[in-house]
């Protein structure tokens, strides 16, 4: 009996444990650009926090309304603003990852089912050690 109970409270240690060491990676701010009629496409922006002691490395993301997510970055090479597709991003311990217009943004494409303002549907991120991270992203003209 004495045995049994100690091996409950190793079990439930090791839980605790291994819920503590997963790192804390928040997102705020998330919202989606509202499409415009007759568009398929549009983007999404949040603010990605590293709270964890180490660097993480975002890879992907995925959505409840768009098949297709992808990570771009616009530039402004010679006068002429340009979208280029990024396949990773790091961010070192504490630091803050701002997607924002004219910046980084998530390219949302192939729409599952209509959105529109106000909605609020989840993005989860994709961190390179198989981390997800969900965030409630608002459909909105803008920042939030
Ligand atoms: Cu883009």
């Amino acid at each position: 009996m004495k045995a049994s109970a100690s091996l409950i409270i190793a079990l439930v240690s090791t839980g605790l444990l291994a819920s503590c060491t997963k790192p804390a990676v928040t997102i705020d701010n998330a919202w989606i650009r509202t499409p415009p009629p007759g568009m398929s496409m549009t983007a999404a922006y949040l603010t990605l926090h590293n709270k964890t002691a180490e660097t993480i490395t975002l890879v992907g993301a995925t959505s409840e309304a768009f098949e297709q997510v992808t990570i771009h970055e616009s530039r402004v090479v010679d006068g002429i603003s340009e979208m280029i597709r990024l396949r990773s991003l790091s961010i070192a311990a504490g630091e803050r990852l701002v997607f924002q217009p004219g910046g980084l943004h998530l390219m949302m494409t192939k729409p599952k089912q209509a959105v529109a303002r106000g909605d609020n549907t989840t993005i989860t991120l994709q961190l390179a050690d198989q981390t997800r991270v969900p965030a409630s992203a608002v459909v909105s003209d803008q920042a939030p």
